[in-house]
């Protein structure tokens, strides 16, 4: 049996909703074999975020030739990445080991509209990153930012993802705006293909506060699954079922906003 071998570029987030452990959880839920190299350890829980450090520059690059002078990369994603000098060194190694299967999460703004990082690694992620991704899954507001343009229709998701396309990423998926709920009760995301096609994802917007990780866990799925050789709109429909069902049998967890539940399942 082929074990495909995944790395996760994260934030170690300490109560394991989101960041790298929410990218292990879902390798090891797909079955691939997941590598990780921290950039930055976040203490939050259900609450919020209470601290955050960023790990040196010199023990990221150690992380990086650990991983890649001993394991074979099918794939590799990105999650938060704080600095410039980070995204640097990502796509240094990943442009060293031509690793095509690329995903990026572009962490810069939460799904309620707050900034995460600042605007010299937003550009660098643009300059740096965008150009060797096969597939880029932005959120709506992320969207904003990485095209410079205002979405107010689905026109506006379309013209986004194109220009988004346009800055070197193959394939784009928008995740749609939590506002934008249609008379179904359902949100769309949208995903532009590297050959023009735009498909959209419809899915139901679930009554549940445990969120936290939904986005990290959708591109560690979309990456896990183009390991394992699926086609991107393939990936991308597995890692959406999947998401449906981690937001479906809520974990009683935490006191807030809890994790969704990698296993995908009732376990109650
Ligand atoms: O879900 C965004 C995210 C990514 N990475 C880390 C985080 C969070 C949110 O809390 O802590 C490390």
């Amino acid at each position: 049996m082929t074990v495909h071998q995944v790395l996760t570029i994260a934030g170690s987030d300490c109560d394991g909703s989101a960041g790298a452990q929410a990218d292990l959880l879902t390798f090891f839920h797909q079955q691939t074999y997941g590598l990780s190299i921290m950039t930055s350890c976040v203490a939050g829980n259900s609450v919020g975020i209470q601290d955050s450090t960023d790990l040196p520059h010199d023990f990221i690059v150690n992380e990086f030739e650990s991983i890649f002078s001993d394991f074979h990369v099918a794939g590799a994603k990105t999650g938060m990445l704080s600095s410039p000098d980070v995204i640097e060194v990502t796509r240094y190694y990943l442009e060293r080991y031509q690793v095509k299967n690329f995903v990026l999460d572009p962490v810069i703004m939460t799904k309620h509209g707050a900034q995460l990082i600042g605007d010299k690694a937003v550009s660098a992620i643009i300059r740096k990153l965008i150009p060797i991704s096969l597939c880029i899954t932005p959120n709506f507001y992320e969207a904003q930012v990485l095209s410079g343009m205002t979405i107010k229709s689905e026109q506006d998701y379309y013209s986004a993802a194109l220009t988004i396309q346009s800055e070197g990423a193959k394939n784009v998926l928008i995740k749609g705006s939590h506002d934008d709920v249609d008379d179904k009760g359902q949100i769309t995301d949208y995903l532009l293909s590297e050959d023009g096609q735009l498909k959209q994802y419809k899915k139901a917007l679930r009554p549940t506060t445990h969120i936290n990780g939904t986005g990290d866990t959708l591109s560690a799925c979309i990456v896990a699954e183009i390991a394992k050789g699926s086609p991107v709109a393939t990936a991308v429909q597995t890692a959406e079922d999947y998401l449906l069902n981690a937001v479906t049998w809520d974990l009683n967890i935490g006191s807030k906003f809890g994790p969704i539940n990698h296993w995908g399942i009732n376990i109650s």
